[in-house]
């Protein structure tokens, strides 16, 4: 028998009681109908309340902390089943990762119909204002591997599961409105390109290295994608200030059985935000997790993210008028054309319980539609139609991947397949098959079609497509790459177009085969010879001759709603202020700072040389963070209350200096009091509209001040 007692160093609190962790039990979250077998673990509990440890089979396990040797000193039994199961299980806790978008976080939700629309779609959800179904949504990078960080420059993901009553919709988009390319038979030479280079493995999560920008540069169709890619929309502050975007039309079905084109969008309702580049960079290292922190502890904290649901919805006739093809996935509809109508609103409200089960075992399908909402000719939806069904195979290792509770539809759900690998439920009845005729036998003949309610496919009627010829070809309006490229990057601000302007000079001065930096300039010129021009000043290179443009473009009207800055919205709702404290230092002051933030949505942070607890003006204050270890990236605005005695100590100390320093350079707030000013003369931080008394803080916000950037940075 295993013995404590021979094992001195166990004599402590790990002992026999098991964690006693929760555990949902198997089966629950299925919808009425997927026939179940309810595995439930032991039920038995200690005198204490915990559960029993056992292993798979239930049976108890005695000890949990030696395995069995003949012997105190001999070799360990092969017989030993309780550490074999273990360490087995253990050994296969790793599944694939997803190939893209491997890194990302998920919480649970619950969407609302804001508006009925049953005169554009049937779709269940959007009969009724005030209808609901529950969601679960995952944000993700793209490039980077799972265990990457949260703020390299890249896309994010924006996939939203939807359990409606007719079925689950997957909305898998992303938070730019366009992609890179427009057929899915060059996605695996995109995302090739983008990761690690194949014969030396690095970088990892970043698209700064040559063979991104060589695929890229012989790719023109991907220009107006790194447009958003290399603005600030590629370094957002948080997942829950960023929009989502379906990216393809799609098409809403109405009773008639008439069609519409459909685009959709997620609005946050926290605004738009998005940090300076180098902020990002320094936040990787200072926080790898933040944005899944962010989106963590907020909803922990009871303040939900919500985003509202758009649609911009148009007919062929109007489709056939653009100088772009909506089918085209590099393409958008500018607000100004079709404007946003929001028809519905989403609330994460729910942390998941388990990351793994939930957050890396959901599946999302683009191919998950329901009745009333249909895909698109759109050469990119269409390969995502089998791509996703395709890699849960091999990422899940069954097709019987739906059956997990994140990814089994709340609606009853049943079919006459059957078995496969890891089948949890125990279908009953001879009926697996269909026609049958066993009901006339008293048997259950199992479900039926429903040809009245069922999916039925749009009639294409797409006139403008070439009689079902086969042909390997693109439809004519897609040899226009640059256009929209160039209505992106003319909608930015002056500081939008400098951050673009000083991304591409960052990223082409990584990439080190020259011809690969002069092809991307000869297309940036197609765009705007200022942008191209400014990009080469950067790189110190001279400006190729401009490439040749398979189709000339067209000049579109600037569009407001692609800009950050200027639908920024001033507001302290959901935004972190770092207050930096010491010994000595004024607590009803810090304390009125507080409660000021906390009454204007905002999150206060203290931090402190120390950790521990200080004694300050008024008594014992313990921080949240030490201020090493809590940079000033990690804040949207800092505050500080210092004695003068404790702010010259803290001149002298590089963390304390940097704090604002770097405070100053990303254009935050930074409010202080009349001790802090020696730091402030040390960091070069000079007087302007966001640098304030400590009194003035609640007026001037968390907003940025691009103004002061200028002064700063050096931006191409
Ligand atoms: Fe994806 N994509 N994708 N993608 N994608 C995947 O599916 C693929 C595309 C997007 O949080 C994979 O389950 C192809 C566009 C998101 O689990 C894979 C093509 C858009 C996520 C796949 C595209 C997206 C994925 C990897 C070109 C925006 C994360 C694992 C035809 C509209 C979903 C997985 C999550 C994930 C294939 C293009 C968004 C391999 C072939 C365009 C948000 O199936």
């Amino acid at each position: 028998m295993p013995n404590d007692a021979a094992s001195p160093s166990l004599d402590n609190a790990l002992g026999h009681h098991a964690p006693g962790a929760g555990q949902r039990e198997f089966g629950t979250g299925f919808g009425k109908g997927g026939e179940t077998h309810q595995q439930v673990p032991a039920k038995g509990k200690h005198g204490d309340g915990t559960a029993h440890l056992t292993d798979n089979f239930g049976h108890r396990i005695a000890d949990n902390q030696n395995s069995l040797r003949a012997g105190a000193r001999g070799p360990t039994l092969l017989e030993d089943f309780v550490l074999r199961e273990k360490i087995f299980h253990f050994d296969h806790e790793r599944i694939p990762e997803r190939i893209v978008h491997a890194r990302g976080t998920g919480a649970h939700g619950v969407f609302e119909c804001m508006k009925a629309i049953p005169e554009l779609t049937t779709a269940s959800i959007f009969q009724k204002a005030g209808a609901t179904c529950p969601v679960f949504v995952r944000f993700s990078t793209v490039a980077g591997g799972a265990g990457s960080v949260d703020t390299p420059r890249d896309v994010r993901g924006f996939a939203v599961k939807l359990y409606t009553e007719s079925g689950n919709w997957d909305l898998v988009g992303n938070n730019i409105p366009v992609f890179f390319i427009q057929d899915a038979i060059k996605f695996p030479d995109l995302v090739h390109s983008v990761k690690m280079e194949a014969d030396r493995g690095y970088p990892q999560a970043a698209s700064a290295h040559d063979t991104f920008w060589d695929f890229i540069g012989l790719m023109p169709e991907s220009l107006h994608m790194i447009m958003w890619a290399m603005s600030d929309r590629a370094i957002p502050r948080s997942y829950r200030m960023i929009e989502g975007f379906g990216v393809h039309s799609f098409r809403f079905v109405n009773a008639k059985g008439e069609g519409r084109f459909v685009k959709f969008h997620w609005k946050p309702v926290l605004g738009l935000e998005s940090t300076t580049w180098d902020e990002a960079v320094k936040i990787a290292g200072a926080d790898p997790d933040f944005h899944r922190r962010d989106l963590f502890e907020a909803i922990a904290a009871g303040d939900f993210p919500q985003w509202e649901l758009g649609i911009q919805v148009f007919d062929e006739a109007w489709a056939a008028k653009q100088p772009y093809d909506v089918l085209d996935a590099t393409k958008l509809v500018p607000e100004e054309e079709i404007p946003v109508q929001v028809v519905g609103r989403m609330t994460l409200n729910r942390n998941v319980d388990n990351f793994f089960a939930e957050t890396e075992q959901v599946a999302f399908l683009p191919s998950n539609v329901v009745p009333g909402i249909d895909f698109t000719n759109d050469p990119l939806l269409q390969g995502r139609l089998f791509s996703y069904l395709d890699t849960q195979k091999s990422r899940l290792g069954t097709t019987n991947f739906h059956q997990i509770p994140v990814n089994a539809p709340k609606c009853p759900f049943h079919n006459f397949q059957r078995d496969g690998m890891m089948q949890t439920l125990v279908p009953t009845g001879r009926a697996n098959y269909e026609p049958n005729s066993l009901a006339q036998a008293g048997e259950p003949g199992g479900p039926r079609e429903c040809p009245a309610t069922g999916f039925t496919s749009f009639r294409a009627n797409d006139e403008r497509n070439d009689g079902g010829e086969k042909l390997r070809v693109r439809a004519e309006l897609f040899a226009d790459h640059y256009s929209q490229a160039r209505l992106f990057y003319r909608s930015q601000t002056a500081s939008e177009q400098a951050h673009i302007a000083s991304a591409l000079v960052f990223e082409l001065s990584k990439v080190q085969i020259e011809h690969i930096r002069k092809r991307v300039l000869s297309r940036l010129r197609n765009i705007d010879e200022d942008l191209a021009a400014r990009v080469a000043k950067g790189l110190a290179m001279d400006l190729p001759e401009a490439a040749e443009a398979a189709r000339e473009p067209v000049e579109m009207r600037p569009s407001a709603a692609l800009s950050i800055q200027k639908n920024a919205k001033h507001t302290m709702k959901g935004r972190k202020v770092g207050i930096l404290f010491a010994e000595g230092s004024d607590l009803a002051a810090i304390e009125k700072l507080k409660a000021e933030i906390t009454e204007a949505g905002g999150t206060p942070f203290l931090v402190a040389p120390k950790v521990g607890g200080l004694a300050v003006k008024g008594g014992m204050l313990k921080a949240d963070g030490q201020l090493a270890g809590s940079p000033s990236v990690l804040f949207d605005a800092v505050a500080s209350i210092l004695m003068p005695d404790q702010a010259a100590k803290l001149a002298k100390d590089g963390a304390a200096i940097q704090w604002f320093m770097d405070a100053y350079a990303h254009c935050k707030t930074i409010a202080h009091c009349r001790g802090t000013q020696v730091i402030l003369d040390k960091a070069h931080v000079e007087r302007d509209d966001g640098v304030v008394p400590i009194e003035s803080f609640a007026r001037v916000g968390t907003k940025r001040h691009w103004d002061r950037e200028p002064k700063v940075r050096d931006l191409a």
